[in-house]
């Protein structure tokens, strides 16, 4: 079987699908693009989206390659590949359903008001919701996990962990910088999230998934500049 990645290097999105890729120990080629560009060769890799990430997976026994598009799909494909090999989802029906729930959750109860917090140049309503949104929607995920610690997962990590840590990471990066902006501390659901954040951004399949060495953090920082400014990518702000 071969498989592929298309990815940037700063796209928490592909980001993920790297992870998983890593955690699984799925052997893929890595290949950087400008999800941005204009060309037919993009527009045909990513089935017309022009998103990463992308993975495309070629079985031996089979003519076709399959390409899948959007990370939260590339996660749930992972663990149908490989369901017995560091499983990312409960195998119970129950807590499976209860996990995309939270899944949802993350993908658009937190991560749009990352970007929209980080967009909002001017202070305001708009800045003030959005931080606020974003407090409640981390708030809520804590307060109804049951965290064994130090993951979602409980001593491994699960698809919820992969689906957030390059998020958290840019809160704490881009908002911190760009925002001055930190999460409350003190509390339980807090106290939950400091220790599954120090774990989780320790993590091996994180610090793998980091480009550009002792540099990643500044690297990061200035990428996300324009996005700062209110030119970032819009379709990640829509709630
Ligand atoms: N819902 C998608 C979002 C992917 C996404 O927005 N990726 C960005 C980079 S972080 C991208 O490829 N943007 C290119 C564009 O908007 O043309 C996912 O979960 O994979």
């Amino acid at each position: 079987m071969s498989v592929t990645l298309y990815s940037a290097w700063y796209c928490p999105f592909a980001q993920r699908a790297w992870m998983a890729l890593m955690h699984k120990q799925i052997g893929f080629e890595y290949i950087e693009v400008d999800p941005y560009q204009d060309s037919s060769w993009w527009k045909g890799v990513s089935r017309g989206l022009n998103l990463v990430p992308v993975l495309v997976v070629k079985p031996e026994d089979k003519a076709e390659s399959a390409t899948i598009v959007d990370s939260t799909r590339v996660l749930e494909y992972l663990e149908d590949l490989k369901p017995n090999s560091a499983q990312l989802f409960p195998s119970n029906p129950e807590e499976k359903a209860e996990i995309r729930f939270w899944m949802d959750h993350i993908n658009q109860r937190i991560v749009p008001y990352i970007y929209r917090f980080l967009e909002a140049q001017e202070p305001g309503d708009y800045r003030n919701e959005s931080r606020e949104s974003l407090i409640v929607g981390i708030q809520q995920l804590m307060d109804n996990q049951y965290i064994s610690g130090p993951f979602f997962g409980g001593k491994n990590i699960n698809v919820l962990d992969l689906l957030l840590i390059p998020f958290a990471f840019r809160i704490d990066a881009l908002l911190g910088y760009y925002r001055e902006f930190s999460l409350p501390t003190g509390g339980k659901e807090w106290s939950r999230y400091e220790q599954w954040y120090n774990s989780m951004k320790n993590h091996e399949v994180f610090k793998k998934s980091q480009t550009h060495g002792e540099d990643y953090r500044q690297r990061l920082i200035e990428h996300y500049l324009p996005y700062s400014q209110g030119q970032g990518q819009q379709d990640v702000t829509k709630v």
